[in-house]
């Protein structure tokens, strides 16, 4: 790669974002940093940061700006000489300019899916707790129904993926994603993807990608598998 490519990928619980970041990743030879899976890796560890966190990710709360942004941009500064993505961060305004004042962003692509889809998605999503892994009963289900497929435990489901508890995190997402979107627009560089499918989203965030990072191997015109 000639050049480090940085993006973010933004949008509503369930609206994909760990998907595409996957694709994105193994299609550019681009690093995936999930802000929900480093914070898990903490609470795993039982740092301090995530015995915090895991307090407000019970309730469905956001994280606060300040553990955030100490937890993130210090991880970012490590893999300063790669390029990267960065999906489930920056989520409010304070985050968004903590980034801005560590790094220049290329792309910001933001995930729009219909309220309906996202609900009727979250109904069918199983986690496996220790590692995060997650599946989706019709999208990608488990080799075996309630186990995951590498450690053959128990799967669960999110206490907050229930309806009545998303309706209340997905308007939240709305009011607090709303002027980190608006910054980006004002910088040019915010892409709006809208459609009830990944695999309908993907082609055109893989050509957006295409024109803006040469890809290090064939495999960027490939289909994905997952
Ligand atoms: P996370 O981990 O960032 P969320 O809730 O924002 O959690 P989530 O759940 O990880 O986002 P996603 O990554 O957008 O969703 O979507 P996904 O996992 O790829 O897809 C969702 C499901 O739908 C999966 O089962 C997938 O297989 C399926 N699916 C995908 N595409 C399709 C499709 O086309 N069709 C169908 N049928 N299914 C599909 O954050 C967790 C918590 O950490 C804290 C917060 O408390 C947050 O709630 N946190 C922060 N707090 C403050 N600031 C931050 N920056 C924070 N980051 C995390
Ligand atoms: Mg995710």
């Amino acid at each position: 790669m000639s050049r480090i490519f940085r993006a973010v990928i933004m949008g509503p619980p369930g609206s994909g974002k760990g998907t595409i970041s996957e694709r994105i990743a193994h299609t550019f030879g681009i690093q995936h940093l999930s802000s929900g899976d480093f914070l898990r890796e903490n609470i795993a560890a039982n740092t301090e940061a995530g015995t915090l966190a895991k307090t407000y990710i019970e309730k469905g709360l956001l994280v606060p700006d300040h553990v955030m942004t100490r937890l993130l941009l210090p991880r970012l500064e490590e893999i300063a000489r790669h390029s990267w993505l960065l999906d489930g961060f920056p989520r409010t305004l304070a985050q968004a300019q903590a980034l801005n004042s560590a790094c220049e962003l290329d792309v910001v692509i933001s995930l729009n899916v219909p309220f309906e889809t996202l609900k009727e998605r979250l109904r069918h999503r199983w986690i496996h707790p220790a590692s995060g892994r997650v599946y989706n009963l019709i999208f990608n289900p488990p080799h075996v129904t309630g186990i995951d497929d590498i450690t053959g435990e128990p799967l669960i489901q999110h206490e907050d993926d229930k309806p009545e508890a998303l309706v209340a995190r997905l308007r939240h997402y709305k009011d607090v994603a709303k002027p980190v979107m608006n910054l980006y627009k004002s910088k040019g560089i915010l892409h709006m993807f809208s459609d009830t499918d990944t695999d309908h989203i993907w082609p055109h965030i893989s050509s957006l990608l295409s024109a803006k990072i040469p890809a290090p191997r064939s495999s960027a015109q490939s289909t994905p598998t997952h």
